[in-house]
Formats: structure tokens, C-alpha cells, sequence
């Protein structure tokens, strides 16, 4: 029997509060409205970001469902969408793009004026949310939540995919590979010949390090607390690996020593202000590029010495790899399929979602690059 235009119950992963677990719940999913598309989940990533929610450390409306790299199957449509159709595959998107907006018309940037980001509302465009749980109105996550059997979005925040690709692979491409591999090829613009630093080898910052190897770059220090990342690193194309706590020197002098002067591109993908402040120090003071990638905690400042730009370094930062979500995802889909990159060392894990406190905890320990939670 068709669900299509009726509300459909299922189980959702909801945070209530933030610094609890996540409660499996069964939840309602509200028809998709005039421009909205009704997915039903097949696998979902879990990132950091999604911690940072459950930490405090991102702020966004609660209770939500977070979740934001995710893979599924078009169940319904609301009317007036074109851009998909029920049984197709999907990634949801968490840069929207309009097409309308200054941003979509601009070469470079990404980030859609139709995004949740920002200035999080935790609704669909029209200002409300399509879940309820026991009564209540529960928040949408940057214009994606993935932890839920069923999700809506808006038609602007979803692109199609190829319909032979594995989902439970491909999930990551709505975030982990796209952010990651997109920092060093479209923001940094790594360049062959040259020395990259990588601050931070979990899931984003692996898809970075094969982002560096495929611009062409010479060498590629790995830079993590965490020795047990360092295998991982390696594999997808990191040449050294090195713990700043093995060193008395402040980090960023040891790599200005390593590359006899600072590297050309560094990339911080942790999240930390200190690492944002080290990966800016370390590169060449005339022409090194600095992207930030990981999300710094809510409401602090880093404090930088305006030398280190007056000299010439450039400083940027990006969501999703600085890609226009909607046009590049589904290319990237293809890319994958045609085996140009592999995602499989990018996956430590794999749980079924009623598993995601687990998975949680993987993460947490620093046990996992990628759990993919399966549907
Ligand atoms: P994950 O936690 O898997 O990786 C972070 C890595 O940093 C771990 O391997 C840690 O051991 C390491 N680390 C911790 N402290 C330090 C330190 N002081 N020095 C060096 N290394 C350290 O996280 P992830 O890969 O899922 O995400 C990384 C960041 O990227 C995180 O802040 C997340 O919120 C952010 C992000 C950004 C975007 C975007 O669009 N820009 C998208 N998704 C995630
Ligand atoms: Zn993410
Ligand atoms: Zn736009």
C-alpha cells in the first residue's frame, strides 16, 4: 500500500537534551508539503558535526534529529517537484542550492542564502519541521536529518544519484569525502610538487589526505594525537605522521623546520582553536594557504596576529569542500563508480541504526574513522 500523502510512523534517533544519548523513538513523518521530497534512509554516516550537537559545541534547535550524511530512495514528493521522483536514489544535501541566490550565481561559493548553517532555525524552508514525537515538534538538522527511517527535505536539498550505486558506500559523499577531498582540490587548490599538513586523520581529514594525493602533492604530513590513525593515513596517500606530543617545540615550528620554511597548503580538520592557530603558522609566510575545515566550538575566537597575513598567507575556510552540492554530488556518484577513489578506507564500521549510541561511542574513544549505520 502506498504511503505516498499520509503520515508515516517510524523509528528516529532524537536528542532531547544536549550531553545525553540519543533515544530511539517512534516519531511521525509529516507528508512532504509543495516542494519538499519524503526519503526513506538506507544508511547514514556519523560525523563529528553530529557530536558537536550532542556535545553543545554546535548550536542548533532542540529537540532535533541530527544526521547529515546520509544515502536513501525518494518515497514521495510534495507537488511541484521536478528535480526527483519516488524509487529514486538520493543524498540529501546540507548546502541547499537555489540556483537563485548571489551564491549560486557565483562561481566560487557554496554556501546557498537558502541554508540552515549559519544561523541554525532547525526547520524546512517554510519555517516548520515535517517530525513530531509524543506531541511534540522536533527540529530538523542543517536541512538534512539522517538518524530516522524517514526524512523530509526540501527539494533544493537533495540531489539524484546514480541508480546502481551502493548507498551504504556512497552515504559518505554527503559529507566525509566531499568535505575533505574538496578542501584540497577546489578550496585549497593543491597544486603538484608541493608539502601539505593535515591536521586531524579521522574520517574528513583521511578524505582530504587522498584529496592532496590526487592534486598531486609531493609530501603529506599527517598531524594527530591519536597514533592508531596513522596506518589509515598512510594508506590513502599520507607520507609521515607525527603527534604533537612527542615534540617540546610548539607544532607549528616543528613543521616550518620539517619543510625548511613552512609548508605550502596546511588543512585543519579537527576543530580545535589551537590546531586553527598552529595550521595558520605553519604554512610559507608569502604564499601558504590555510583552510579551515573543522567547526570550531560555539561563540570563541581564535586571537591571530595580523603579521601572519600581512606577509602573504591566505586564510579560508568551507563547508562541504567548497562544492556546489547539488551539481557536484552526483558526479562525484559517478566518479566512484567508475573506481577513481574508494571509500572503503574511509568505513571502519558498520552498525544497524538502533546501534548509534554505539556508534557514539566509537567515535568518542577514537576507535572508528566511519561508522555507517545501516537502515
Ligand atoms: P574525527 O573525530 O573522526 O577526527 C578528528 C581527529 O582529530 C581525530 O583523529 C583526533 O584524534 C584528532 N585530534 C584531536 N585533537 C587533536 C589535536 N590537538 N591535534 C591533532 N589532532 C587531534 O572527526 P571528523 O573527521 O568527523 O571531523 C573533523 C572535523 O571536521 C570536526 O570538527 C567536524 O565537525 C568537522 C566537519 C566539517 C565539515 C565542513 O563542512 N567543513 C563537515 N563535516 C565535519
Ligand atoms: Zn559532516
Ligand atoms: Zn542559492
Amino acid at each position: 500500500m502506498s504511503t505516498a500523502g499520509k503520515v508515516i510512523k517510524c523509528k528516529a534517533a532524537v536528542l532531547w537534551e544536549v550531553k545525553k544519548p540519543f533515544s530511539i523513538e517512534e516519531v511521525e513523518v509529516a507528508p512532504p508539503k509543495a516542494h519538499e521530497v519524503r526519503i526513506k534512509m538506507v544508511a547514514s554516516g556519523v560525523c563529528r558535526t553530529d557530536d558537536h550537537v550532542a556535545t553543545g559545541s554546535f548550536v542548533t534547535p532542540l529537540p532535533v534529529i541530527v544526521g547529515h550524511e546520509a544515502a536513501g530512495i525518494v518515497e514521495s514528493i510534495g507537488e511541484g517537484v521536478t528535480a526527483v521522483k519516488p524509487g529514486d536514489k538520493v543524498i540529501p544535501l546540507v548546502n541547499p542550492q537555489c540556483g537563485k541566490c548571489s551564491v549560486c550565481k557565483h562561481p566560487e561559493g557554496n554556501l546557498c542564502s537558502k541554508n540552515d548553517l549559519s544561523m541554525p532555525r532547525g526547520t524546512m524552508q517554510d519555517g516548520t519541521t515535517r517530525f513530531t514525537c509524543k506531541g511534540k515538534a522536533i527540529n530538523h538538522f542543517i536541512s538534512t536529518s539522517t538518524f530516522t527511517q524517514y526524512t523530509v527535505v526540501d527539494e533544493i536539498s537533495v540531489a539524484k544519484i546514480d541508480p546502481a550505486s551502493p548507498l551504504e558506500k556512497v552515504c559518505l559523499i554527503g559529507c566525509a569525502f566531499s568535505t575533505g577531498y574538496g578542501s584540497a582540490v577546489q578550496v585549497a587548490k593543491v597544486t603538484p610538487g608541493s608539502t601539505c599538513v593535515v591536521f586531524g586523520l579521522g574520517g574528513v581529514g583521511l578524505a582530504v589526505v587522498m584529496g592532496c594525493k590526487a592534486a598531486g602533492a609531493a609530501r603529506i604530513i599527517g598531524v594527530d594525537t591519536n597514533k592508531d590513525k596513522y596506518a589509515k593515513a598512510k594508506q590513502v596517500g599520507a607520507t609521515e605522521c607525527i603527534n604533537p606530543k612527542d615534540f617540546k617545540k610548539p607544532i607549528h615550528e616543528v613543521l616550518i623546520e620539517m619543510s625548511h620554511g613552512g609548508v605550502d597548503f596546511s588543512f585543519e580538520v579537527v576543530g580545535r582553536l589551537d590546531t586553527m592557530e598552529a595550521a595558520l603558522a605553519c604554512v610559507q609566510e608569502a604564499y601558504g594557504i590555510s583552510v579551515v575545515v573543522g567547526v570550531p566550538p560555539d561563540s570563541q575566537n581564535v586571537s591571530v596576529n595580523p603579521m601572519l597575513l600581512l606577509t602573504g598567507r591566505t586564510w579560508k575556510g568551507a563547508i562541504l569542500g567548497g562544492f556546489k552540492c547539488k551539481d557536484t554530488f552526483p558526479r562525484l556518484v559517478s566518479d566512484f563508480m567508475a573506481k577513481k577513489f574508494s571509500l572503503d578506507p574511509l568505513i571502519s564500521h558498520v552498525l544497524p541504526f538502533e546501534k548509534i549510541n554505539e556508534a557514539f561511542d566509537l567515535l568518542r574513544s577514537g576507535k572508528s574513522i566511519r561508522t555507517v549505520l545501516r537502515f
